[in-house]
């Protein structure tokens, strides 16, 4: 079966959508679609208080429902800081271009739409995606935009350009701290790149995904997409970009989203403050299967565009064994990849499962353990044990 083919969607064509399950161990969860001879294995370690809420405004994906290689619109993960702006805020949405540029602008969607567009698939995760959310902030995608390079070269960057500002229509009060004083003032959502990254080929100035409109949850009508960055650069309703020569120090640049690690430098402990930037490897099991005969293990792996070289998965105490990396996403340098693992002879009883992925450059996804150097909570791409216990 085509990996990108729904099994959904083959179900409903077959009339089976409706096939019996046990739904006893699923409260607050809609069950993943699954073929008629299947059965889901329930996780042991899902917390009874974590309920992703499929239709509030913050939404976690429930991973054992992956069943392709493009999260649906209404399932795909969301997160906002300021809750999402009104329908008042977004009416008349102009991009407008200012700062550094010879020629400041002020570009409707459809303006955007007139030019040459580009698709990517890519997906990602919130940089504070763990264990702790069931790994349910990340999401893949189908992107359609204009380079974001193509409105910039438009514009004409100044020579003293270095950092590209943007900022979403959503906004909030802000306390701003310098030593002694403090002041609350009214801020937009605001991330920046470097002029190098922006001006790089990926970064996307999207309007739709898998090939509707952007709802108001993935940022519509505009967002920005950085592909194979953490989640926060992706700035959605997006309606100003601001061209400077310092850097960007907003809440959400400069003091949210840091990474605190200590790493060995010539044998000395050196504390580093990062900001989040690239997503680090990291594989996760979504789902178990069980078709009466053997067992099935899925699940995917996010980075940074850099190939997967293998997926490995780990059953109890026993070795390292190769899982199967589905090839059509494989090869979509920025799309999740999806992997599967044929587990023989299980035996009843309770088990853990991890997985763990390495990279083309060696990297290898870190444990828990080795990642006890990194004091601050984002970017944890810790391998993610799961229990289970087969009947
Ligand atoms: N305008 C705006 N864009 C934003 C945010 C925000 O608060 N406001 N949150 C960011 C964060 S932290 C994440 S993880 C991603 C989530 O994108 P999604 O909601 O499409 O999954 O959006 C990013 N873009
Ligand atoms: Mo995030």
């Amino acid at each position: 079966m085509a990996p990108t083919t729904s099994r959904r969607t083959l179900l409903k064509q077959f009339g089976m959508a409706g096939a019996a399950l046990s739904i006893a161990d699923l409260p607050g969860w809609v069950l993943p679609a699954l073929a008629q001879s299947e059965t889901l294995v329930p996780f042991t370690d899902i917390p009874a208080t974590f309920n992703p809420v499929p239709n509030a405004t913050n939404r976690t994906l429930d991973i054992r429902k992956i069943d392709g290689a493009l999260t649906p619109r209404d399932q795909f993960f969301a997160i906002q800081h300021y809750g999402q702006p009104t329908d008042a805020e977004l009416s008349g949405h102009k991009l407008k271009v200012t700062g550094l540029v010879n020629k400041p602008m002020s570009l409707t969607v459809d303006d955007l739409r007139k030019m040459r567009p580009t698709e990517v698939v890519a997906g990602f995760e919130c940089s504070g995606n763990s264990p702790r959310s069931m790994e349910g902030l990340s999401s893949n995608g189908k992107w359609t935009g204009v380079p974001l390079k193509t409105v910039l070269e438009q514009a004409g960057l100044k020579p003293l350009a270095r950092e590209i500002v943007f900022f979403g229509a959503d906004h909030g009060s802000e306390e701003i701290e310098w030593r002694t004083q403090k002041f609350t003032l009214e801020q937009n959502f605001g991330r920046s790149l470097t002029r190098e990254r922006a001006m790089a080929a990926e970064p996307l100035l999207a309007y739709a995904m898998n090939g509707e409109p952007l709802t108001k949850h993935q940022g519509a009508p505009l967002r920005l997409l950085v592909p194979g960055w953490y989640g926060v650069s992706n700035v959605k309703w997006l309606n100003h970009i601001h061209v400077q020569d310092e850097a960007f120090l907003g809440r959400f640049q400069a003091r949210w989203y840091r990474t605190l690690r200590g790493e060995m430098i010539d044998g000395e402990m050196m504390w580093k403050e990062t900001s989040v930037a690239e997503m680090h490897v990291k594989s996760v099991i979504a789902r178990v299967t069980f078709d009466g005969k053997a067992h099935k293990v899925h699940g995917f792996v996010l980075g940074n565009g850099t190939p997967v070289k293998s997926v490995e998965v780990k059953v109890d105490e026993g070795p390292w064994q190769p899982a199967t990396l589905d090839p059509v996403t494989a090869k979509d340098k920025y799309s999740w990849k999806l992997f599967t693992y044929n587990w023989t002879g299980a035996t009843p009883g309770p088990h853990t499962l991890v997985s763990r992925a390495t990279d083309m450059n060696g990297v290898v996804q870190p444990t828990a353990a080795d990642l006890e150097t990194k004091k601050s909570f984002l970017e944890d791409n810790s391998q993610f044990p799961r229990k289970l216990t087969i009947a």
